[in-house]
């Protein structure tokens, strides 16, 4: 297939009349210059590289909004989890699955083209295995089969209820796994796979995995895949840090860099409490960062200093984790304007590449989230995949905007309706700001939320 696209992003450019081949196989072939037999078939607007959402809890779109009232003592990261166990308590298959399509849907129109499901809710509400004892795994890699997104299935290992090997509470009783059932999961999944969806592992976070379990874990699933991703929640509230450090003596991502595990294989999602020398441990492991700017605004994390990052040569990319926000342009404009807010500067987030910041936030998180989901490249190059944004830059909000500003004006001015197309290896998803199975998805969605609030949730 030949895409002629009117403008592209390429490298660091908006380039005119790109044409751009892509495979049978759904990845990009080359990208080049149209030439005078193209110009009938041109696609209007700009293209841009897909974003890769790294970190995603599907069914916690149910619960978005749901926890923003004032409870009776001081509300914190932990009676939002306290709120959200008792949302899980209730969850079927079903309701898994039309949540999943559903928050899927939001993420294509809103321009995220594959994203990183880290699931971690695995049994039965009474904690037993469900008789498939993949049920609920299955139930969000259909909800990104019948969304058309591409998704990397993370599921989760949960062992404990904190540091020094805590039992787990009875709230987590439908998160746990042994190490070899979980282990037995991942190859199921593994087996399972098909275009656009894979597998790769998550540590729920060193709260809930003994650090002697994450050794063993990962030499296994190496076995299996020995570039499979994983993903792990580090450091994202301070009371974790001290309770770390009391438990072992060490901040948690000292002590996972210790292990020695950690590479480009890693996703360290939030990674907020991070001093110099962890920061530049995770660069030099070429481990991703994942940052959920809106999530940790809602949670009350705390703020993560990504210039340092950014100028050590560290990679990040973004999540809607929450889904509190899902727009890549609401986490790319958070995450510089916490660091403005904190250093009272502007455009703090800089390189040699380019002056714009826009330009500069959104390359760095497409090839750090294509890093995070196991996928060879981001961008529109040949070899990526051909998960391809196109954004109507005739609407009357772009007047006046010059080719090299464009993708400032896009992450950082309003723009309603801006994503209008939207293609993932190489099929169209969304034309014309539709997605193509909108409606089907959206009733499935109103009666999974209908039947949760009849049942109390
Ligand atoms: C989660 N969410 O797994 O949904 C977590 C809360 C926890 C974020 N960390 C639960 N944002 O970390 O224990
Ligand atoms: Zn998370």
């Amino acid at each position: 297939m030949r895409l002629i696209f009117e403008k592209a992003l390429v490298d660091a450019a908006v380039q005119s009349h790109v044409a751009v081949e892509v495979g049978d196989d759904g990845a990009i072939v080359s990208v080049g210059r149209a030439t005078p037999e193209d110009a009938r078939h041109v696609i209007p607007g700009l293209a841009v590289a897909g974003m890769p959402n790294l970190h995603s809890h599907a069914f916690q779109r149910a619960m978005a909004g749901t926890a923003e009232t004032a409870g009776s003592g001081a509300d914190s990261f932990w009676t939002w989890r306290d709120a959200m166990y008792r949302f899980v308590d209730r969850l079927t298959p079903d309701d898994i699955a039309a949540i999943g399509a559903y928050v899927y849907l939001e993420m294509l129109r809103a321009g995220y083209t594959s994203v990183a499901e880290f699931h971690y809710v695995h049994h039965q509400p009474d904690g037993s295995a469900y008789a498939t004892p993949e049920a609920l795994s299955l139930a969000v890699r259909q909800a990104a089969a019948e969304a058309g997104i591409r998704q990397l299935l993370l599921p989760a290992l949960y062992q404990t209820g904190g540091f020094g090997g805590q039992p787990v509470k009875f709230a987590q009783r439908r998160f746990i796994h042994a190490t070899d059932r979980f282990l037995n999961l991942y190859a199921r999944l593994c087996e399972r796979e098909s275009a656009g969806l894979s597998t790769g592992i998550a540590l729920h976070s060193l709260r809930a995995v003994p650090v002697e379990v994450l050794g063993e874990v990962v030499g296994a699933v190496t076995g299996i895949d020995p570039h499979g991703p994983i993903h792990v929640h580090v450091a994202e509230q301070r009371q974790e840090v001290l309770d770390c450090l009391d438990a072992t003596g060490r901040r948690p991502v000292q002590l996972l860099l210790e292990t020695g595990l950690v590479d480009d294989r890693w996703c360290l999602v939030h990674a907020t409490h991070i001093d110099s020398a962890e920061l530049h441990g995770i660069s030099r492991a070429g481990a991703v960062v994942g940052l959920c700017p809106t999530t940790e605004g809602n949670l009350g994390d705390g703020r993560f200093p990504l210039d340092e990052l950014h100028a050590a040569g560290g990679r990040f990319g973004i999540g809607s984790d929450s889904h509190v926000s899902i727009d890549p342009r609401e986490e790319l404009r958070l995450a510089e304007y916490n660091l403005r807010l904190w250093r009272e500067r502007r455009v703090v987030v800089r390189d040699a590449a380019t002056v714009h910041s826009g330009t500069l936030l959104y390359r760095a998180a497409v090839a750090g989230g294509a890093r995070a989901l196991g996928r060879p490249l981001g961008g529109l190059a040949p070899g990526a995949d051909a998960d391809i944004v196109v954004l109507d830059t005739a609407l009357p909000s772009f007047a006046g905007v010059r080719d090299e500003a464009l993708v400032d004006h896009y992450v950082f001015a309003p723009r309603p309706g801006v994503v209008r197309d939207v293609m993932v290896g190489g099929q169209w998803q969304v034309l014309g700001g539709r997605h193509r199975a909108e409606s089907a998805v959206e009733r499935a969605y109103v009666a999974a939320l209908a039947r949760l609030s009849a049942a109390g949730a």
